[in-house]
């Protein structure tokens, strides 16, 4: 599904992140820059060493932050490192947290002139986040820089398993009619 906003296209697609060709991939951190499991592990595995080694050296980033290293091995030139809010029942500012972990990463984005990112459904794994409530904010907030910005050609979401598509499809199209 893919819908285009004043100069950017925005699509949804069911996958494995670490096989876009976008000129960023975002991976959805911790804190510590430490890598773990879900996409973080699976970015870290399929970009080899040169990753850790930039985490390493930037050293942590906030919640709600993010922080841009090599891509290393994987087509995509770069990974934006974001860090989503742990989900705890939604009244530690979880909503403005997530929001802004999308935003920073695509104020980065622009930053260093890249066309193309694709972002993993942040915080609705090991987070906890409720993926209706993230994914009606991961699109909110997407549209609503695409209509602010020019410069980002396209913004892909890739969701992992089939319930996670259908849902930000759900959400998508309640945003856009
Ligand atoms: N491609 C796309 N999406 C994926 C992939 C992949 N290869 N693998 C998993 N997902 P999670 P979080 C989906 O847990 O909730 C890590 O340990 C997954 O199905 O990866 O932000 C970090 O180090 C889910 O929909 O991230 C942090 O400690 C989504 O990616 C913590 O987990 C996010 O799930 C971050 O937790």
């Amino acid at each position: 599904m893919e819908a285009e906003i004043n100069q950017t296209k925005i699509t949804l697609a069911c996958g494995d992140i670490t096989a876009e060709t976008t000129d960023a991939i975002v991976n959805a951190a911790n804190e510590r820059l430490a890598g773990g499991a879900g996409v973080d592990g699976a970015i870290h595995r399929a970009g080899g060493p040169a990753i850790m080694a930039q985490c390493r050296k930037i050293g942590g980033c906030p919640t709600g932050q993010a922080v841009i290293t090599t891509g290393g091995n994987l087509q995509a030139k770069y990974v934006i490192h974001t860090v989503g809010p742990i989900y705890r029942g939604g009244t530690r500012n979880e909503a403005i947290l997530l929001q802004s972990a999308y935003r920073e990463s695509l104020k980065l984005a622009l930053r260093h002139n890249l066309q193309s990112i694709s972002f993993p459904a942040i915080s609705t794994g090991v987070y906890g986040y409720p993926i209706d409530e993230a994914a009606h904010l991961a699109l909110k907030t997407c549209i609503e820089f695409a209509e602010e910005n020019t410069g980002i050609k396209l913004m892909r979401h890739i969701l992992f398993d089939q319930r996670t598509y259908d849902i930000f499809s759900g959400e998508f199209k309640k945003l856009l009619f």
